[in-house]
Order: structure tokens, then sequence, then C-alpha cells
């Protein structure tokens, strides 16, 4: 019941800090379109979910395991557990939601800040 509270917990903090990452989340769909024709085939889609898998597996065996599954949720929960009681308070999300989005600013700064590549002068 606890975890079934933590992983809802964890879905809307992506699901809102998706939200404020729409440009991000361009870039990683046009990672995704590796044939870069604006479309995400079923083969592209498998590729990029492999990619997931691969990082999930972090011993490299080929299996994802429960725990192999649950770390780097388990790791974001301990983030955002400021006084480390083992469990979230509303305050305690908004701080962390607060930092991502805060996080994500700064990112975009600073990418705003960069030349850009592509464009030769
Ligand atoms: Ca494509
Ligand atoms: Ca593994
Ligand atoms: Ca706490």
């Amino acid at each position: 019941m606890i975890l079934k509270i933590l992983i809802l917990s964890i879905t809307a903090v992506t699901i809102s800090s998706s939200i404020h990452s729409y440009p991000k989340d361009l870039n990683r769909i046009k990672q995704m379109d590796s044939n870069e024709n604006g479309e995400i085939s079923y083969e592209e889609f498998n590729a990029s979910a492999l990619d997931r898998f691969t990082l999930l597996d972090t011993n490299g065996d080929g299996i994802v395991t429960g725990e192999e599954f649950m770390n780097p949720i388990l790791e974001q929960f301990k983030n955002m557990d400021l006084n480390t009681d083992a469990v979230l308070s509303k305050k305690e999300i908004r701080k962390a939601l607060k930092k991502m989005r805060k996080e994500k600013k700064t990112k975009m700064i600073e990418e705003k800040k960069q030349p850009q590549p592509f464009i030769k002068q």
C-alpha cells in the first residue's frame, strides 16, 4: 500500500515535471526518431525502450530485477525525503517539485547561453 502511494506520488512528480520540460521532451522525441522522418516508428520506440532497459540493468546481466527497477525510484524518493523519516510529506513533495523546476530553469538558461553549434557564421 505504501509502495503504491510512493509510486503514485513519484508518477505525479514525473508528470508535473514533464509539463515544465516541454522543449526537453521534444528533444527526446527527436532523439528517438533515428531516421529523422518526424515519426516514431514501432522499431524506434522499441530501441529507446531498450536504451531504458540497459540503463535499468545496472549489473548488465540482461535481466532487470525488481530491485534494479526500483533503485532509481528509491533513489529519487531518498532525495525527496528531506528529514529521512521514510515517508514523503506534502511539504517535501512540494519542495522537490520546486527544486526540479528551479534546476530545469537554470539548465534552460545555461543551454540558451551555449552557442548554437548548427548555425555557421
Ligand atoms: Ca522515424
Ligand atoms: Ca540485472
Ligand atoms: Ca520525510
